[in-house]
């Protein structure tokens, strides 16, 4: 009976047990294989491509997903309710987002003001790169981006590029200091425009949910063809065990120094992975507990296959389609609304990075030997919260958004090497509580839309859920009478 109950738990869980199996192999074969190399030698980067070549062709499939993806999900569920439904659920995220975000900055200054990693801890001296190109941006203009970026004035052109604002210093004094003074222009840069496809989706689900029958045959079309990208989904998944090993053993051998994580940095990393593991581990569980009164534990395992691979791959788009298939088909979360709310979440939704900036600011902040007002600290909280809202839509983004939040209190760019050396790691934590927020947020506002959700009639997307929750429920009382 007992030994019955673990091989179908097994079998359920085999891919999910493979995959961090894959994680788990791919740190003990990087940290093995750092070892053979001779003393202060380290694998050549050719080499290490190779290594990095399997899980970079499985990461390149995921991320083939993505655009299709978002596109039909959101037509598909925004297309599927009516206009006051999409707007009520819509509405029901984004306060989960703006609340949860503020809860994880608020969290993460709290710790690095009581635990002061940067006071008496040594500077390091990371590689200072994109330091050049880092220095001319202001934040106004990283907004008005932001917003530019949302109504995209060519579709096929979001598809791979976006809008960035570009300064030049004046040409009677190239070293001018005071950005306000360089003259103000504007390129495509190459990276999707993700808010302008997500807000042109909405409003195209909107307009297919207005014209009702009359476009019941575009709305069905958009249905089927995201239900075949989920498909592909399904295949793709087979392959995480052996792309997150390799991604993780690559990431690790590719490292220069990872004394640095646990050394110079120690404190600081600290403050930051247990402030996210916090966050995405006990807060956001208990509220979800609070909320929906449903097992967390329970939810939390259930989505380990999209936390491992959001860790091997640390990118939350990336996971997305793993998100998904996870919520919908173990979480049996309604589709309606993990289609419409996930890629919304995986787009402005990032608690991670949010108390990430905001710590490492003010752990920068200490460091230099800064006293930092009330002012300042609200400062940083407000661009921090705002950084990781608008990180997905900013060109470049990763290091600018934490420009700009240290440009609040007047920290240079430059500082931002400062903590380059452990930012390869904290990405994967962040990645991994940013999905997790994701999915907690979906799973909330689908428990407070459910009411609403079965006064509508069924269309394909809430079919294939039910005839998936039926199959759910036949199997757990097959089991059960087999018992
Ligand atoms: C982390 F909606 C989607 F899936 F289509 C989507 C596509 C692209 C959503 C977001 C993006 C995107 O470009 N995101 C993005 C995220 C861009 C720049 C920076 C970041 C921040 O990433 C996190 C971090 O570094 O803290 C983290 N790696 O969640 O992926």
């Amino acid at each position: 009976m007992r030994r019955e109950h673990i091989r179908l738990f097994m079998r359920e869980n085999l891919l999910t047990f493979l995959t961090i199996g894959g994680v788990i192999l791919g740190i003990v074969f990087g940290m093995g294989l750092r070892e053979v190399p001779a003393e202060g030698e380290k694998w050549s980067p050719r080499d290490v491509s190779y290594i990095n070549f399997i899980g970079d062709t499985f990461l390149r499939m995921l991320k083939a997903l993505i655009l299709p993806l978002i596109i039909t999900s959101l037509i598909a569920a925004v297309g599927s309710l009516d206009l006051s439904l999409s707007g009520k659920i819509g509405g029901r995220a984004v306060l989960y987002y703006v609340i949860t975000t503020v809860m994880a900055v608020i969290l993460g200054i709290v710790l690095v003001l009581l635990v002061k990693p940067g006071r008496g801890a040594e500077e390091s001296n990371g590689d200072i790169g994109a330091k050049g190109e880092m220095r001319n941006v202001t934040t106004a203009d990283t907004l008005l981006d932001l917003v530019r970026n949302m109504f995209p004035p060519n579709l096929v052109q979001a598809c791979l590029q976006q809008y960035q604002t570009v300064l030049t210093p004046p040409k009677t004094n190239p070293d001018e200091p005071d950005l306000t003074l360089w003259t103000v222009g504007g390129k495509f840069s190459e990276g999707m425009n993700i808010i302008g496809l997500v807000v042109a989706s909405i409003v195209f689900g909107i307009a297919l949910s207005a014209l009702k029958e009359d476009a019941q045959m575009v709305l069905k079309f958009f249905q089927q063809l995201s239900h075949t990208v989920m498909k592909i989904t399904g295949w793709v998944i087979w392959l995480s065990p052996v792309g997150v090993l390799f991604l993780v053993t690559a990431k690790l051998l590719e490292m220069e120094d990872l004394g640095e994580v646990f050394g110079k940095l120690g404190l600081y990393f600290a403050v930051v992975a247990g402030g996210i593991l916090f966050h995405g581990f006990v807060v956001l569980p208990l509220l979800f507990f609070l909320f929906t009164h449903k097992n967390p534990v329970q939810f939390v395992a259930n989505m380990g296959q999209a936390i491992a691979t959001a860790f091997g791959t640390s990118s939350s788009s990336a996971t997305l389609p793993v998100t998904m298939q996870c919520l919908e088909e173990k979480n049996h979360i309604d589709p309606r609304v993990s289609r419409f709310v996930l890629p919304i979440g995986a787009t402005i939704n990032m608690d991670g990075t949010a108390l990430y900036e905001a710590v490492a600011a003010i752990f920068i902040a200490q460091l230099r030997g800064l006293s930092l007002s009330f002012g300042n600290i609200l400062a940083i909280s407000i661009t921090a919260t705002a950084a990781s809202i608008g990180a997905a839509g900013i060109p470049q983004a990763g290091l600018v958004t934490l420009v700009m939040v240290l440009d609040t209190v007047g920290l240079p760019a430059e500082d931002v090497s400062l903590i380059i050396a452990v930012d390869w790691l904290l990405d994967r934590f962040r990645t991994v509580v940013n999905v997790l927020g994701d999915s907690f947020g979906a799973a909330i506002v689908a428990h407070y839309s459910q009411n609403e959700l079965t006064a509508i009639p069924v269309t394909e997307v809430t079919e294939k859920y039910q005839k998936n929750s039926l199959a759910y429920s036949a199997e757990t009382v097959l089991f059960e009478e087999r018992l």
